[in-house]
């Protein structure tokens, strides 16, 4: 060190030591000095830079003169209670423009209270329903990529609103249990009974990245101000990496029981905490969702039906909406009761937090958006838990017409995720996947699921038939509940029947050049009830009677394939022994003009080949 340095000098200068060691000594100091006050400075301009860069805005003055301009461009009681919100003029145009671009009219969002209240819509039996005082805590979680930021902050308003210990709706405070004497108090074992939040242990905001410039500096510094301390916290992910990550990192960070994820554009109902805790305190492998209402993404109007539904999907790897099933309505006992669900929509749901990790938490592989949820629902029911619908909880949504974000680079993450899904979960169904994914089949995109099909073997999970069989019977399988599958062949023009890629709610059936392989278009079948159809929608004549009971004139009708409604009556077919397929009500057959991409249609029967067709596969072959 220092020596070394002094004799290298001297020697160099050819200075007496004594002397020169001094001079050294001060020289070095000097350096050493204003090398470390230069890296400071360096260190500091980079990080404001950074700051800066990110938020154009650099101290936490002027977050909060930002802060303090967006409160006062809130107009008070717009959209107060859910109602729909409206501005006029040059503000409506604004909005307009705001929705175009992020689906979600945010220049009004902007203007509604960030705390704004929603009426109570739950069932009325919800607010007679008396829930245990202690349940397990919970930990929120909230995932977001450049949400829009007066969105987040009124859904993590309302998260914090609802578990205020002076709600209304939390009424039984300390009383004592009968039999053991306790005194019970309302919130999560060892919670401090004088906190003024019951059940939420926390709020994570696990932020995916996003480049919002108001997402990072100015919302750390609203959560720090203006929202209660030591509530929430903000984890911030170093790079972009879909929601499913962005889930599992907020989960490894949570302490609470209970896992309570939310998408970023929702508002809590009334009470919605305690039905989900109640819930899967007393059945620790039940994965819960609340209903999920609708937030108008142009008014924020708030719709809340009493009538709701449960989950269903489609081979095609698509969450759907289906009505809660018959032999589900009297299983369950009462209109308010946990409704068991084949799939769940994916962003809203609440889980045992140790429950989570065991059951695999998620497949760390997908990336992106989509087909985690289909994957965590099947899931959850092959391996012994069960998915339940908790009428009581119910939780508003933005749904979006369009992603106003962007994807990684090819961007069909949900097809690839759908995939995975269907290589570990589905068994020889995932062929029904393929079918409209053959580019998807075998292919590299996909990856390798070893480690899945690990923990299914681990977990001893059970087939995609018991689950179709036990979970979902209802669904319609195209391999199974058919009397004849695959292609429809014209005999005389050797077309196909093709529903020619139009999804209107009803378009009509057409035919066109059969395909080597079976493919989605052409995938029909004659159910063994008597439909023409596909997975989910059938081929219906409309058709009058004369007065003397003809069918009115004999001029070809169109075919229209419209959603399935099982009660038959124009939606019901039969195939003759002649190869015909004859409308049962009408009495009219199917017929196609021989011309590629026209539209089939019914008409008198006659022994023509133009009215004969051959199954792929049927009974009859
Ligand atoms: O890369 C991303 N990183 C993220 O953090 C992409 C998205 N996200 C966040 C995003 O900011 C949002 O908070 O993830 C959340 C969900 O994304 P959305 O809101 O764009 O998804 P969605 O509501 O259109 O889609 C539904 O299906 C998805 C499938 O991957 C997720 O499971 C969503 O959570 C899910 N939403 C719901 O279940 C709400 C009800 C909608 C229905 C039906
Ligand atoms: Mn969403």
């Amino acid at each position: 060190g220092m020596r070394r340095t002094v004799k290298f000098i001297k020697q160099k200068m050819k200075l007496p030591v004594r002397k020169c060691y001094h001079a050294a000594k001060a020289g070095f100091f000097v350096i050493l000095v204003v090398t470390i006050l230069t890296l400071f400075e360096h260190w500091r301009g980079g990080k404001r830079a950074a700051r800066a860069m990110t938020s154009g805005l650099d101290s936490e003055a002027a977050y909060e003169k930002a802060i303090l301009e967006d409160e006062a461009r809130i107009i008070p009681g717009l959209g107060e209670g859910g109602v729909a919100a409206h501005l006029t003029g040059e503000a409506q145009r604004l909005g307009e423009e705001s929705e175009k671009q992020l689906a979600i009219n945010v220049y009004l969002s902007d203007r509604i209270a960030y705390n704004r209240t929603l009426q109570d819509h739950r069932h009325p039996a919800c607010k007679r329903v008396v829930y245990d005082a202690e349940l397990p805590s919970a930990s929120v979680i909230l995932i977001f990529h450049n949400e829009p930021y007066s969105v987040v902050l009124r859904t993590v308003w309302s998260v914090v609103n609802s578990a205020r210990r002076d709600n209304p709706w939390f009424r039984r405070a300390n009383y004592v249990e009968r039999g053991t004497g306790r005194t019970m108090t309302l919130g999560y074992p060892g919670q401090d009974p004088n906190s003024p939040f019951v059940y939420l242990k926390e709020i994570i905001l696990v932020d995916d990245n996003s480049t919002l410039p108001e997402l990072k500096g100015k919302l750390s510094h609203y959560v720090k101000t203006r929202l209660p301390p030591d509530l929430i916290r903000i984890i911030r992910l170093p790079d972009r990496r879909g929601l499913m990550l962005a889930r599992v990192a907020g989960a490894r960070a949570a302490r609470g029981a209970v896992l309570l994820f939310l998408d970023a554009h929702c508002e809590a109902g009334a009470d919605w905490l305690r039905p989900l805790l109640a819930r899967v305190a007393r059945k620790r492998d039940a994965v819960l969702t609340p209903l999920i209402d609708v937030l108008d993404q142009t008014s924020f109007r708030l719709d809340a039906p009493q009538h709701f539904q449960v989950g269903g999907f489609t081979f095609m790897g698509h969450f759907t909406w289906i009505d809660v099933p018959e032999r589900e309505k009297k299983r369950r006992g009462s209109d308010i009761a946990p409704t068991w669900s084949p799939t769940m929509a994916g962003g809203l749901f609440a889980i045992n937090r140790a429950y989570y990790w065991e059951i695999g938490a998620y497949d760390e592989q997908m990336a992106g958006w989509g087909g985690e949820n289909l994957e965590m629902s099947f899931r959850v029911w092959q391996c012994g838990g069960t998915l339940e619908t908790v009428p009581c909880s119910r939780v508003g949504h933005v749904f979006r017409s369009f992603h106003p974000y962007g994807l990684p680079a090819h961007s069909d993450t949900h097809g690839i995720n759908t995939a995975r899904m269907a290589d570990v979960w589905m068994d020889e169904y995932a062929e029904l996947f393929y079918l409209h994914r053959p580019d998807l089949r075998e292919s590299p995109k996909v990856g390798d699921v070893t480690h899945r099909r690990v923990l299914r073997e681990k977990l001893q999970c059970k087939s995609f038939q018991w689950y179709l069989d036990n979970v979902y019977p209802e669904k319609f399988v195209p391999v199974r509940d058919v009397f004849g599958y695959g292609r429809f062949v014209n005999n005389a023009s050797g077309l196909c029947l093709d529903t020619l890629q139009r999804d209107a709610e009803a378009s009509p059936l057409g035919v066109y050049g059969c395909h080597k392989r079976l493919e989605a278009t052409q995938y029909l079948a004659l159910s063994l009830r008597g439909e023409l159809r596909d997975e989910e929608k059938c081929a219906e004549v409309q058709y009058t009677r004369t007065k003397a009971g003809d069918v009115d004139g004999d001029e070809s009708r169109r075919v229209l394939m419209v959603t399935c409604h099982g009660k038959l009556h124009e939606q019901n077919w039969r195939y003759l022994p002649s190869g015909q397929l004859q409308h049962v009500e009408s009495g009219l057959c199917l017929r196609t003009t021989g011309v590629s991409g026209s539209d089939a249609t019914v008409a008198r029967c006659r022994s023509s080949p133009l009215q004969l067709w051959t199954i792929d596969y049927s009974e009859r072959n």
